[in-house]
């Protein structure tokens, strides 16, 4: 299943350092009461066996949501419980290998944090890109900022869609009007919250104005 560039306004990334006694899926069903649009499954210190378990149990939830599910990282994972598709890093398999191995009907994400790189991802076949660090983030240890105008020369450069991830929140989105994305992605901006449906609400709000501006 294709995703549409609605699909991709409100993406939520998980995050289990955020679980505070709930599970992951009870999590991730609040962020989709809240209208969530897109799931990505993104959990760096998960043993393979979890990952799957964990990964089924998250597709199930989104499957009964209508919303795109995709593995971070991990096209093995992405192709053992067929997953909508695979979000991948500059470090990862490469879009075209992921698109050979996961068939054309898969979503293909890829991380860009310039235009070269933007234009090469799409060129392989990437459905969308995922640009950032926009903001300063404590959720991504290695993650750089770019700069708005980066941003927006990546979105101008490129066809697919494209959202802006890092440190983004209720109190900073409005600074992406213009750029030229479509939606974005974010970890702690919904999952930090004591209510993650009011976030993902309010959110999802202000990123429908952000983007139509
Ligand atoms: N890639 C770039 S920044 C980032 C990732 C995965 C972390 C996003 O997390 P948050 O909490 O939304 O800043
Ligand atoms: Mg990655």
């Amino acid at each position: 299943m294709k995703c549409r560039k609605e699909d991709l306004l409100l993406y939520a990334v998980t995050d289990r350092s955020w679980l505070k006694g709930e599970t992951l899926c009870d999590q991730v069903e609040k962020a989709l009461a809240g209208g969530t649009t897109f799931v990505q499954l993104r959990e760096k210190n998960l043993d393979k066996v979890h990952l799957l378990e964990e990964a089924r149990k998250i597709q199930a939830l989104c499957r009964r949501y209508k919303v795109p599910f995709v593995i971070n990282d991990s096209v093995e994972i992405a192709a053992a419980i067929d997953a909508d598709g695979v979000h991948l890093g500059q470090k990862d398999m490469s879009v075209e290998e992921a698109g050979a191995r996961l068939g054309s009907d898969a979503i293909i994400g890829a991380s860009a944090r310039t235009v070269e790189q933007a234009l090469l991802a799409q060129e392989q076949g990437a459905d969308y890109l995922g640009v950032g660090a926009v903001f300063q983030t404590g959720t991504k240890a290695d993650a750089r900022t770019i700069s708005h105008e980066t941003l927006r020369a990546i979105c101008a450069a490129v066809e697919i869609p494209v959202i802006a991830i890092g440190g983004i929140s209720e109190e900073n989105v409005m600074e992406l009007s213009g750029t030229g994305i479509c939606g974005i992605a974010v970890i702690s901006a919904l999952f930090s919250k004591e209510d993650i449906t009011k976030a993902a609400e309010t959110l999802k709000k202000m990123t429908k104005e952000a983007v139509n501006r």
